[in-house]
């Protein structure tokens, strides 16, 4: 099995050196502008800190591919080829950076094949770095991580969000599953689908659930959840701390038909 750690540790100092970007302009008034939605901002932030990430990584490994959040909003293609490819998430919780809701972070992953290699999920404002790599295991600050292992739903925190997604059909969506799910157990929210995730892979919660996911929310989180020792399944992205809440979870909620990043 070939060897990714020189670029998992390449990643990891090119994601500390941004997020020195991301914690200078938190602080500061930032120029919004909307994407889809009121819940999909970008700052120039944003695109800064993606284009720092990618221009690092390209002079180190210049045979590699790149997919990120703002470069595929400025009209990139999404292609996943069987190539060395990053997918880049420069800050994933967008919203709470506007308005300094402390959980934002930069996520990235390798692929490589097709298959996750490693992740990189930095949680900036609290110094806390998720790195998860394929086959050995999930780490917080250098510290192995564990999912709860909870098999009973009544006793799991889930975590969710209502997401980026306004239209009629979204919402109520995901307002009545939200409504479902909070018949079983406690539900909770921290803005950020890749800070979300680390915390089931943490054991601090047990599942979590969301609609409407694109593959940098979730490339490098999901490699941390399955390396923690738990479950990702697809309906539509439930990380649960095992099979059973995963699929207690997918019975009680209502799919949403949502498009792949990789439509044309
Ligand atoms: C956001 C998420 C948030 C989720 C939104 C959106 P962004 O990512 O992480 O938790 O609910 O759907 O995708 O836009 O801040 O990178």
């Amino acid at each position: 099995m070939a060897d990714w750690t020189d670029c998992l540790n390449f990643g990891i100092s090119v994601a500390k050196q941004a997020s020195k970007v991301v914690l200078t302009a938190f602080q500061q008034e930032k120029e919004v502008k909307l994407k889809s939605s009121p819940a999909d901002l970008v700052t120039e932030t944003d695109q800064r800190v993606e284009m720092i990430i990618s221009s690092a990584i390209r002079s180190q490994y210049p045979q590699h591919r790149f997919i990120g959040e703002e470069s595929v909003a400025a009209g990139e293609r999404v292609e996943l080829t069987d190539c060395p490819t990053w997918i880049i998430d420069p800050i994933d919780g967008t919203v709470n950076f506007v308005h300094r809701f402390p959980f934002v972070a930069i996520s990235i992953a390798l692929t490589v094949n097709k298959q996750t290699e490693f992740g990189i999920v930095y949680s900036c404002v609290d110094d806390k770095l998720f790195h998860p790599q394929r086959g050995r295991g999930a780490f917080l600050n250098g510290e192995p991580l564990h999912v709860s292992g909870q098999e009973d739903i009544s006793q799991c925190v889930v975590v969710t969000e209502i997401g980026a997604e306004r239209d009629d059909l979204a919402l109520s969506t995901m307002t009545s599953n939200i409504f479902k799910l909070l018949k079983l157990p406690e539900v909770r929210a921290l803005g950020t689908a890749a800070v979300d995730m680390c915390q089931v892979a943490t054991g601090g919660a047990d599942a979590y659930y969301h609609i409407g996911m694109h593959c940098w929310d979730i490339a490098a989180s999901a490699i941390i959840v399955r390396e923690a020792g738990g479950v990702i399944t697809d309906t539509d992205v439930i990380a649960a701390s095992s099979a059973a809440v995963a699929s207690r979870i997918a019975q009680v909620i209502q799919p949403f038909p949502c498009s792949r990043d990789d439509d044309d």
